[in-house]
């Protein structure tokens, strides 16, 4: 049976000719036109990005190589005993686009487990950094530290042919891969259960482990692999995936990129928009003395956060114009094993009238959740009720899908980016306000 990595190598061998052709035939062919909105507003819509590993529709949410959520649910081989899959045979999936049989799972499942031991320097640094540290900063000070281990940094020093440097990074990704779960559990215990880290269980699958070194009984393995599989690809134009690929661009190897990438993460109006709706949700029902409000008292709630300024965390985003697919399925997830929740039933709740609200408040494109709308109430119902930690979680499903991306980068040759910049005189002399820019 062919390894992951000798499956991949073919993969790149028959997909380069692709890229290679695009480029050299190709390479004057218009995806689009750049308006001013979209060079002040973030590049909205702006197509130049390439990646194969997940696409994310505007209307129907995102697809992992081509499978809508249920379908890749359904289609990857799972743990005996569990209802979701293998993350291992998802990570296979992810970096060659077959879905992966019993046995090529297991052979991850294997490989990843020979790769997952944490250096002692890096638990080391992780104690020396002040408890009340946000964890993210641990978790991407941990990264960061590894550099020292990586391969392609080794390789590159040496000097090597470009058409090689997959192999290396392929290598930093699945060893960086392996240790994350652990890294992320250290800090759990370290900071918040009275320094009481757990041994690893070589004797489980990724998802098993993790909530094994979490100190959280099942079913919490298999939130941890719904979750992991959920968060880990919204195709390449989001903050930590874009921030992974700019920085693995410069041929930064993969712990700059990555720990680069779980800084994005970290903003609250990306990754860390999990834990703000937790505490926007337990705020309000904190000061109705703990009930589950009115639908009137919701709205007045969301009306007053909108009118102070602020944004009502886990609903909007930037490409997508209906309910997040992976909020449905946090929600399905729910409905079958915590329908009876109050925390569940305000956040349904919310889902009834925030879109509404959000209408009417008429300045969100998109007025439907996203995936941070629902993630922190099932986190809180398993017992995982530091909410300054569910980034974290993100971060591990994240990095499956922006280090699959970056090996892909590196095996097809992706340039370094350097989009150009103009001046605002510049765009004033475009739009007709003015004559000529005045140059600076
Ligand atoms: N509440 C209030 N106002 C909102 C809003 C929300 N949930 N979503 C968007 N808006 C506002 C924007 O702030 C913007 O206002 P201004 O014109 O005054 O600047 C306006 O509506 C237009 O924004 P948009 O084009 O609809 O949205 P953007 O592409 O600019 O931003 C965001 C997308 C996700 C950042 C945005 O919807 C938001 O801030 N949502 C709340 C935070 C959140 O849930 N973030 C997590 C997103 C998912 C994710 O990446 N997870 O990691």
């Amino acid at each position: 049976m062919a390894t992951l990595k000798e499956t991949l190598f073919k993969k790149i061998q028959e997909h380069r000719p692709r890229t290679t052709r695009l480029v050299k035939e190709f390479g004057d062919v218009k995806l689009g036109e750049v308006t001013i909105s979209q060079a002040i507003g973030g590049a909205r819509g702006v197509k130049c990005l390439v990646t194969d590993i997940s696409y994310l529709d505007p209307m129907e949410g995102i697809r992992f190589r081509g499978m809508t959520i249920p379908e890749t649910f359904a289609a990857l081989p799972k743990v005996p005993g569990c209802e979701y899959p293998y993350v291992e045979g998802f990570w296979y999936l992810l970096l060659t686009g077959e879905v992966p049989t019993m046995e090529q799972t297991l052979q991850v499942v294997e490989d990843f487990k020979a790769r997952a031991e944490v250096p002692r320097y890096v638990i080391d640094l992780l104690r020396t950094m002040p408890r009340d540290t946000h964890p993210m900063t641990m978790f991407s000070s941990a990264i960061l530290a590894m550099q020292r281990e990586s391969i392609f940094a080794k390789k590159y020093a040496e000097g090597m042919s470009k058409m090689d440097y997959w192999d290396p990074m392929y290598e930093d990704c699945c060893n960086l891969m392996a240790k994350l779960p652990e890294i992320a559990a250290y800090i759990y215990r370290m900071k918040y259960k009275g320094d009481t880290p757990i041994a690893s269980n070589k004797d489980l699958d990724m998802g098993g482990n993790f909530a094994h070194m979490m100190g959280i009984a099942k079913p919490y393995d298999d939130v941890a692999r719904m979750y992991f599989i959920l968060h880990s690809d919204h195709e390449s134009g989001n903050v930590s995936a874009h921030t992974t690929h700019l920085v693995a661009s410069a041929l930064s190897d993969a712990y700059y990129s990555l720990s680069a990438g779980i800084n994005g993460l970290a903003g609250p109006l990306h990754g860390l928009a999990n834990q703000e709706v937790l505490g926007w949700t337990q705020d309000f029902m904190n000061k109705l003395g703990g009930k589950v409000p009115t639908e009137e008292e919701l709205k007045k709630a969301l009306w007053d956060t909108l009118n102070s300024g602020q944004v009502i965390p886990g609903y909007g985003h930037a490409v997508l114009r209906k309910t997040d697919p992976r909020y449905t399925s946090q929600m399905e997830f729910c409905q079958k094993n915590l329908p009876d929740y109050p925390l569940f039933k305000l956040v349904n709740m919310i889902y009834k009238v925030a879109p509404g609200v959000l209408m009417e408040h008429g300045k969100a494109k998109n007025p439907w959740p996203n995936v941070d709308a629902q993630s922190g109430v099932i986190q809180w119902y398993y017992g995982l009720t530091e909410y300054d930690f569910y980034t974290v979680l993100f971060g591990v499903g994240r990095a499956l899908g922006v280090l699959a991306n970056i090996t892909w980068d590196r095996a097809l040759g992706y340039a370094i980016e350097r989009p150009k910049s103009v001046t605002t005189a510049m765009l004033e002399e475009a739009a007709g306000i003015t004559k000529k820019a005045a140059s600076n």
